[in-house]
């Protein structure tokens, strides 16, 4: 599976959905919750639905439904489970516990939770690890949750996250690695400064991000090129690996002028194990 770059189209919106074809996401993130006014519900299942039925080709094709407690998600899945979407993804997610009530809901569909949108939500950060069968990823987010605590910005003015919210994105890059699963980093909302999201994404490779989601066509092919290894990154990768085999029996290599061991093999091994995946 390759999982650099999931842009969420409206669900309401099927000419956005038919653009969004076109623009090598790997996967679509159609969304009922947020991005859909409540007058727009409705039509927006039925469409989501409908675009889900008619374009299997393509990219992978997740919906995100409304929240556990919202009276909305019975009739979100009642519209769309017979579509057959590749995930759900879930918002407002309060740990293992939602995750196994909305696959009680759903059975056999994998569930990419947004695990940062409630208070409570921070305390469960590490109980996704006893439901990694159900889930098949961990994002987070820096909106939410400001709103729901009267914070008046997750944001510096510079757009860095306030201490808060870098503990969030920690704790959930973390919560993701310890069950195992994709670490996806959140949306970044000025989508017109392009190249503050390639630095930003680039950041969240460096991090130990697996992928981003997007907003905008224009961020996917940014998100794109950040999660995919360089030709350079590559190569020292592929050297790294050549050096400890041409020295077996060694634990500690000189590897010009720097120290390289155990992590730096088992790092070179991931790097080109990723770029396989990525290869089209
Ligand atoms: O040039 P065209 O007319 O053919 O197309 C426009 C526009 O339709 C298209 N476009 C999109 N296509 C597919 N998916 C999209 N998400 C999308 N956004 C735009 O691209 C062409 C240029 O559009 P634009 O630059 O004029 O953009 P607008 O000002 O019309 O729209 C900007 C927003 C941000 C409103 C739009 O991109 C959008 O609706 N994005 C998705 C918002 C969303 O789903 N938000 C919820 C998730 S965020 C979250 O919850 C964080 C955890």
């Amino acid at each position: 599976m390759r999982l650099r770059s999931l842009l969420f189209v409206p669900g309401d919106r099927p000419d956005r959905m038919e653009k969004a074809l076109g623009l090598e996401a790997d996967a679509l993130i159609l969304d009922l919750e947020d991005a859909v006014a409540p007058q727009a519900k409705p039509a927006a299942r039925q469409l989501t639905a409908e675009f889900l039925r008619s374009a299997k080709q393509g990219p992978m094709f997740f919906i995100r439904v409304n929240a556990l407690d919202s009276d909305l998600i019975d009739d979100d899945l009642e519209a769309i489970l017979d579509a057959r979407p590749d995930a759900l993804i879930l918002p407002k997610a309060e740990g293992a516990t939602s995750v196994r009530a909305l696959a009680a809901k759903a059975p056999g569909i994998p569930i990419l939770p947004i695990t940062t949108e409630t208070p409570a939500a921070v305390f469960e950060l590490g109980s996704y690890r006893t439901v990694r069968h159900l889930i098949l990823g961990l994002t987070w987010g820096a909106e939410d949750l400001p709103a729901a605590i009267g914070a008046t910005n997750s944001r510096e003015e510079d757009g860095s996250y306030t201490p808060p919210y870098e503990m969030l994105r920690s704790l959930a890059l973390f919560g993701a690695h310890a069950a195992g699963v994709e670490a996806i980093e959140t949306v970044y909302p000025a989508f017109r400064e392009l190249d503050g999201l390639a630095a930003y994404a680039r950041r969240a490779r460096r991090d130990g991000f697996t992928g981003m989601m997007a907003i905008h066509p224009a961020q996917v092919p940014i998100i794109n090129a950040a999660f995919t290894p360089t030709v350079e990154e590559l190569a020292e990768a592929q050297a790294i690996i050549d050096a400890f085999a041409a020295n077996p029996g060694r634990g500690a290599l000189n590897f010009g002028g720097r120290m390289i061991d155990a992590p730096h093999l088992r790092q070179a091994r991931r790097l080109i194990a990723l770029a396989e995946t990525a290869s089209p």
